[in-house]
């Protein structure tokens, strides 16, 4: 994601001091440039940046904090494409009418069924069309998807048009009043033509909203020459990089707005349905610099806490009352939350531990799959009141998980000392704000 260039983005910062003179700024600069090449940031992208911020830096006099904030506002400049849409925009007159096109496995499916639950969990009805019917499993992809994730599904059996079944599902979204409907196409290892004629029939007959194309963070600058095809071919209105998860350069994400002139309205940080994040520059690049993005936060926090749960939660906290169950609960409404080290760049302060934790994953991890163990082995009275475990029943429960005694002690230990320090932080004034926010955000849905 973006630690390789956040990082860089400090060592240039450094090399200025509070004021300083024009060859520490000669050398900022240099160490800039050096910085966003090597993220990958396109090669023309990088010059425009740097003669921007050279000349403002300049204008408002060397050092380190005009170096930093002209860093800023010219990055969101560059990130910004004028006059065009940003994160999810609804159609005046419902559904909105979304195209997802894009190559082969570059994550159409996948973004179709996290950008749904993204507008789900923000109240609005969604229907999915299964208009993949090149690859035999397409259809079956998408339909163990939806049902896993309750999301809506429009299918033709035995249908072999593409266009039948937009047609068919765009009639379906009208007269069920969905507000939004999105189409997953078939992919191609490579452009062609017949996949591009497939698109336009969809495009003339659907008339949508929006056209998306996903582009694969992987692919580098090769994958956006691809989208510039699409784009002639059809007019694209928005990217989605998927994949960003695995691209530690993130300098893709930096230029290939500004190489195309269309925007880029959301990233895919990983496998999970939760995985999907907005794109809006102010934000990105507040998150790049280390300061955090507490709005997204907040924002996909209000998505899946209710507020009055989460009242009643905090006023067990507070009387020290947190449980077993609380914690389970918790648990599974933080994996709603999606990719924890994405999380971790949105809090201020915290983008430099970001970089350094692998990804910790609230299914599989082996720590929580013991901890999910011993609360199995638990008898619900024990679940409820955390001090009835004596050491007769922590023997017990050792057992039934299969577990050793010294490790059932480090978990309750953990546990204990967890339930503590979530009562220390609920009286203070940041969880306050936090909840304050996610009141404002909830207003804004
Ligand atoms: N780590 C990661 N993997 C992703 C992301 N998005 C998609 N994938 C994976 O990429 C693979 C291909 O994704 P699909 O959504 O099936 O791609 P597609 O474009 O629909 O592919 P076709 O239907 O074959 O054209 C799957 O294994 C996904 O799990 C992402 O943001 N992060
Ligand atoms: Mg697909």
């Amino acid at each position: 994601m973006f630690e390789v260039i956040s990082e860089s983005f400090k060592s240039a910062v450094n090399k200025l001091r509070f004021v300083d003179d024009e060859k520490a700024l000669k050398n900022a600069l240099e160490t800039l440039k050096k910085a966003l090449l090597k993220a990958d940031v396109y090669h023309k992208v990088v010059k425009e940046l740097l003669v921007l911020i050279e000349e403002e830096v300049r204008k408002n006099g060397i050092g380190q904090k005009h170096f930093l904030n002209s860093i800023k506002s010219n990055l969101e400049n560059v990130l910004r494409i004028k006059g065009s849409n940003q994160g999810f925009v609804f159609a005046q007159k419902p559904p909105t009418v979304v195209l997802m096109t894009g190559l082969q496995g570059g994550g159409k499916t996948t973004s179709t069924v996290k950008l749904a639950n993204y507008l789900k969990l923000r109240g609005k009805r969604v229907l999915i069309a299964a208009c993949d019917l090149q690859r035999l499993a397409a259809v079956e992809q998408l339909k163990q998807l939806c049902e896993l994730n309750e999301l809506e599904l429009f299918w033709l059996e035995s249908e072999k048009k593409p266009l039948k079944v937009a047609q068919a599902a765009l009639q379906k979204a009208k007269s069920s009043l969905f507000d939004v409907l999105l189409v997953d196409t078939a992919g191609r290892l490579a452009i062609d033509a017949m996949l591009m004629d497939e698109l336009k029939d969809l495009k003339d007959s659907l008339q949508p909203d929006e056209i998306f194309y996903i582009a694969d963070a992987m692919s580098g600058q090769d994958g956006v020459k691809t989208a510039g095809s699409f784009n002639e071919a059809l007019g694209i209105s928005g990217v989605i990089l998927s994949k960003f998860d695995a691209d530690t350069k993130g300098g893709i994400a930096l230029s290939i707005a500004r190489q195309l002139g269309i925007p880029l309205r959301f990233i895919g940080v990983g496998e999970k349905i939760a995985d999907l994040e907005a794109f809006l520059p102010e934000r990105i690049v507040s998150r790049i610099m280390g300061e955090g993005d507490l709005a997204t936060l907040a924002e996909k926090t209000a998505t899946i806490i209710d507020e009055k749960e989460a009242k009643k939660l905090s006023q067990k906290i507070k009387k020290g009352e947190f449980n077993f169950n609380d914690f389970l609960v918790q648990m599974e409404s933080v994996k709603k939350l999606g990719s924890m080290k994405s999380l971790l760049t949105m809090i201020p302060g915290l983008s430099n531990v970001a970089s350094q934790v692998k990804d910790l994953d609230l299914d599989n991890s082996k720590e929580i799959v013991r901890i999910k163990a011993m609360i199995s082995s638990m008898t619900p009275k024990e679940r409820e009141m955390p001090s009835l475990l004596n050491n007769a029943r922590k023997r017990r429960i050792a057992q039934g998980a299969g577990l050793s005694q010294v490790e059932v002690n480090r978990f309750l230990k953990q546990f204990g000392s967890a339930a503590k320090l979530a009562r220390k932080f609920s009286g203070q004034k940041g969880m306050e704000s936090l909840m304050q926010m996610m009141n404002q955000a909830r207003k804004q849905f």
